[in-house]
């Protein structure tokens, strides 16, 4: 069994691979500064674990934290786009300063490999459908700079030091324990909590916006092929971790209605500032090198999210 640390433990992600490893019966260190995240996401396994509260930035907490442990999976960060054009230097200094420290921690306690969550907001406005790794990034928000800038940090870092590191760049995971009740939460999340409130949601743009959304169970299996897939494929690259799919938010609008009979028709407002129009991930390289299989459907995945809340 592999000791793991988790960081961002109590948020969505985090605590989704927190209740996979537990399952497994690997040990499950996690962190999380509970600014975004809650405890009550690991009330049911919160006895197998080993929590602390703790902020990425705190060098001597990170040097503890990484401590006899195997695989680190990096999760911890302020997640959103218009959260990091609205205040960029908070997001630029917990995300990036924050992994940084956690990279000097983990390096010093040769760990063994790091899975880091990187974002598919990298590809910002290329315009070439689908995505793939090799193209030139064009982030457009600060949080994508942010995400970006990790990924070449994992990157050097194993370049310089021998740190083995893995990049997952997330395309809109979307599941059970999403933050439903901040401006700031996923798209999924915000419709079904709002529409379970009486509350028509607004689709920012003409509705045509589209995203790849990938059910959590997919990215908890990302991360774990990611940890045991020989160096030489895995270490020091990039993956995209989506599903080959995308839907439009007039489409996600539509199926979150029908499953909660909610029937008014959405409110339509100006696009966000920092968003892509179109985001599709090719998931040849996972597939092929991972042996990543996005098994869950999103229809199949939207139903049991929707249930969830
Ligand atoms: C970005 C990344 C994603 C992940 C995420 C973390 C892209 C393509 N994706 O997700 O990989 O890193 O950030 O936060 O950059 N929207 C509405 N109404 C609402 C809320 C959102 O229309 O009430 C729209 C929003 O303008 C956007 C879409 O829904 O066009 C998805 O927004 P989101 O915040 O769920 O995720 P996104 O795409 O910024």
């Amino acid at each position: 069994m592999a000791r793991y640390l988790i960081t961002g433990i109590a948020g969505f992600i985090g605590s989704s691979l927190a209740h996979t490893l537990v399952k497994q019966g690997h040990d499950v260190r996690g962190i999380d500064n509970l600014s975004t995240g809650d405890l009550d996401n690991l009330a049911d396994i919160r006895r197998s674990i080993d929590f602390q509260e703790m902020d990425l930035q705190d060098a001597a907490g990170m040097k503890s934290a990484c401590e006899g442990i195997d695989y680190i999976l990096h999760q911890g960060a302020l997640a959103s786009v218009p959260r990091s054009v609205k205040d960029p230097l908070t997001s630029h200094e917990s995300n990036i300063n924050g992994t940084l420290n956690l990279l000097i921690a983990a390096r010093d306690a040769k760990v063994r490999r790091i899975v880091y969550a990187a974002s598919s907001s990298a590809y910002g406005d290329q315009p070439t459908q689908p995505k793939q790794e090799d193209m030139l990034p064009r982030p457009l928000s600060p949080y994508a700079v942010q995400k970006l800038t990790c990924e070449y940090y994992i990157q050097s870092f194993y370049r310089a030091y021998g740190l083995e590191g893995v990049c997952l760049r997330y395309f809109n995971i979307f599941g059970p324990r999403q933050a439903a009740d901040s401006p700031y939460s996923g798209v999924i999340a915000q419709f079904t909590f709002k529409m379970m409130e009486g509350i028509t949601p607004t689709i920012f743009g003409d509705g045509l916006t589209s995203r790849d959304f990938n059910y959590i169970d997919n990215a908890v299996s990302a991360n774990l092929l990611a940890c045991i897939a020989p160096s030489e494929v895995a270490t020091g690259r990039v993956f995209n971790v989506g599903t080959g799919k995308s839907h439009t938010l007039n489409e996600v609008y539509a199926a979150i209605a029908g499953q909660l009979g909610f029937t008014a028709k959405p409110l339509y407002g100006p696009p966000r500032a920092g968003d892509i129009q179109h985001s599709l991930a090719d998931i040849t390289r996972a597939t092929q090198e991972l042996s990543y299989q996005p098994k869950a459907h999103f229809h199949e995945g939207l139903k049991k999210t929707v249930a969830w809340y």
